[in-house]
């Protein structure tokens, strides 16, 4: 089964959208393999973001993302990275259609409550980067009868 990082930003966890995002993701019938809130360190933040690290923005993108508490959470599901990103929607909230994650509760670039994978490769890479491997779970749910 796919898996993704998923992480609800600093700006997500102060607006209180923790709990609707984690059910957004729970009633499409995707399953939640791990999750902890956290504060990223500095280095944490720059290996995250090392692919903007050349970036104008790249200093303000750590500098926030290290702000305040993260939800950092790891999903499965079939086709779950690209769909994830669709249910994100556009990278600016301004761009991104009502109904998505940015396009309900965001306004501006920087601050558009989360991240996710954007790809097979950067999942692995962010999973890694986040989570041991013994804090995830592999398990399954009468309800996958259901969806699968
Ligand atoms: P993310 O990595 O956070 O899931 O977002 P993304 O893939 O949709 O967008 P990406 O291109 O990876 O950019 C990472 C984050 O940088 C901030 N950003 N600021 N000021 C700007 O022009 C600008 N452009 C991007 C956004 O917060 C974006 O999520
Ligand atoms: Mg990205």
């Amino acid at each position: 089964m796919e898996r993704t990082f998923l992480m609800v930003k600093p700006d997500g966890v102060s607006r209180q959208l923790i709990g609707e995002i984690v059910s957004r993701f729970e009633k499409k019938g995707f399953r939640l393999a791990g999750a902890k809130l956290m504060q990223i360190s500095d280095e944490l933040a720059k290996k995250h973001y090392a692919e903007h690290k050349e970036r104008p923005f790249f200093n303000d993108l750590v500098a926030f993302i290290t702000s305040g508490p993260v939800f950092a959470m790891v999903w499965e599901g079939e086709n779950i990275i690209a769909t994830a990103r669709q249910m994100m929607g556009k990278t600016n909230p301004a761009e991104a259609a009502p109904g998505t994650i940015r396009g309900d509760y965001g306004v501006i670039v920087s601050k558009n409550i989360i991240h996710g994978s954007d790809s097979p490769e950067s999942a692995k890479r962010e999973i890694s980067l986040f989570f041991r491997e013994d804090e995830l779970i592999s398990y399954s749910r009468p309800a996958d009868a259901s969806i699968y």
